[in-house]
């Protein structure tokens, strides 16, 4: 069976100097570019958000980075601004390689909802398209690594799994946000879902 390597968001913003940066970030860059020669196919997603997002906090009165609100399709966390369309920091780490991606899946661009999986936005429902962009080409087995461990990289896997996917997630080439234990809390809603974590 053919091998695909799924890219979450090695983004400029993600890594350290950046405006939501997760420790660590910028260390699976060099690992992340030495596996894809090991994989059939590569995608990369890429968080992208216009700059009046819901999940910046500074577009909600009072509103505080890192704290939950309630959104119409229940509990958002609010963060720093990051990966604004067009800004430097939504673009790739400098040095990821980009000549073997064959799609680059952007996610978030809808001012009302965000969206951590790369499958579905965080209303649940509103799809990004990846899911039939990988049954089409019958792309079944996936592997995913990048940023962050406990929020994009966690979504995408749990919903991959219920689209019916093979998941794997290469835990070493992540590095997690770890918000209030967000990720052991990930880590046992993966492995309680089907995903294989190596
Ligand atoms: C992410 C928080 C907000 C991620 C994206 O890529 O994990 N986290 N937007
Ligand atoms: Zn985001």
């Amino acid at each position: 069976m053919s091998k695909t390597l799924i890219v979450v968001d090695v983004q400029v913003d993600f890594c350290p100097g950046g405006r939501l940066a997760v420790a660590g970030g910028d260390e699976i860059v060099a690992p992340i570019n030495a596996m894809m020669d090991d994989y059939d196919h590569v995608i990369l997603t890429q968080d992208w958000h216009p700059q009046n997002h819901s999940s910046f906090a500074v577009n909600h009165p009072g509103g505080e980075p890192f704290t939950l609100v309630n959104m119409d399709y229940g509990p958002q966390v609010l963060w720093p601004e990051h990966c604004v369309i067009g800004s430097p920091g939504a673009e790739f780490h400098s040095d990821l390689r980009l000549d073997r991606a064959e799609c680059v899946i952007r996610k978030g661009f809808r001012p009302a909802i965000d969206s951590y999986s790369a499958f579905f936005e965080n209303d649940y429902k509103t799809p990004t398209g990846l899911a039939g962009y990988l049954r089409e080409r019958e792309l079944n087995d996936l592997y995913f690594v990048g940023l962050a461990f406990d929020f994009c990289v966690s979504w995408s896997s749990v919903d991959a799994v219920r689209q019916g996917f093979r998941v794997h997630v290469i835990e070493s080439a992540t590095r997690a946000i770890d918000l209030n234990e967000s990720r052991d809390a990930a880590r046992r809603h993966m492995r309680g879902m089907g995903v294989e974590l190596l």
